[in-house]
């Protein structure tokens, strides 16, 4: 049984609005691996951030298609954890409630949890690389080349924000909202390197939100945050939401 502070406890269960900031280290215990574990396999000799962004799609589209391909592959295989469903579980709580992730994994959604805004996209969505319509059905069949948007012909890519790129403008604005009306802030598996997701936290912080890390390792945030709660969340959450709402 992991002992929380009563306070924490306490300014959980009064929160009119609590929001969660989630990042890679969330989905780990799906077994996604995280961005900071090292590329395995084919992938091993690619840096991610290399990989992510439009400059790599315009100089290699199909190396990066395909890296989306298996990632996308990856992602239908495995299943939400204990960590997805603590929070689909917490937002049942919540009076107000909102979940930003990092994720581009879709798992939050599959296991329940129904106020998600998706700051980087998902990878579970193909798009136009032209006209950024959704496209559901995709010819895979050339092995030199992405498939090919079936109305313009321009390639296809994957629904996700790359580096460099803008993050969808609902999704930053509701995240942004979130930040600066919350009472509990729940920042778990992630490094808070990435902006403009990384400032969420920075905001919450300095309007006295209570902001609370979940993380088996110490981060740049790990300082400045009420609680730091050492350890997986898949662990952590379910026995924090148990405490507070027994
Ligand atoms: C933009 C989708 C503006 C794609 C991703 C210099 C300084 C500051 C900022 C910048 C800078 N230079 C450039 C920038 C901007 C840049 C940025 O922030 N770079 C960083 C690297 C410095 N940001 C951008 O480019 C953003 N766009 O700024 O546009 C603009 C302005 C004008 C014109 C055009 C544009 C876009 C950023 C989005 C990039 N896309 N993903 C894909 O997935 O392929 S980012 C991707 O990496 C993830 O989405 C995620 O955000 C990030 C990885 O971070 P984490 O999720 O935290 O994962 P990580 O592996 O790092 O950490 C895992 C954590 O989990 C660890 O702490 C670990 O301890 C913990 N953990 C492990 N196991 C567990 C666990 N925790 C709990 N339980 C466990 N079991």
């Amino acid at each position: 049984m992991i002992p929380f502070a009563p306070p924490l406890l306490a300014a959980l269960r009064s929160a009119r609005m609590i929001a969660v900031l989630t990042g890679a280290g969330v989905s780990a215990e799906s077994g996604v691996p995280t961005f900071r574990d090292a590329q395995t396999g084919l992938w091993a000799r690619f840096d991610p951030r290399e990989l992510a962004t439009p400059e790599a799609f315009a100089r290699n589209p199909k190396l990066v298609w395909d890296w989306y391909a298996e990632r996308r592959a990856k992602v239908a295989a495995v299943k939400p954890n204990p960590a997805h469903y603590a929070l689909a579980a917490l937002e049942t709580h919540a009076p107000q409630f909102l979940l930003a992730t990092q994720n581009v994994d879709g798992l939050h959604q599959r296991a329940g949890s129904a106020n998600v805004v998706e700051l980087h996209g998902s990878i579970t969505r193909v798009k136009c690389s032209r006209e950024g319509s959704l496209v559901e059905h995709w010819n895979d069949a050339a092995n030199d080349e992405p498939p090919r948007c079936p109305s313009c012909g321009a390639y296809l890519r994957p629904d996700v924000v790359w580096f460099n790129e803008l993050l969808p403008h609902a999704a930053q604005t509701a995240a942004d909202s979130a930040a600066r009306r919350c009472d509990v802030l729940l920042v778990a598996g992630t490094s808070a390197e990435v902006y403009p997701a990384a400032a969420l936290p920075e905001v919450a912080l300095r309007r006295g939100a209570c902001v609370v890390e979940v993380n088996p390792n110490e981060t740049q945030l790990s300082a400045d945050v009420a609680y730091a709660l050492r350890g997986p969340a898949g662990v952590v959450l379910p026995a924090l939401v148990a405490a507070a709402w027994p």
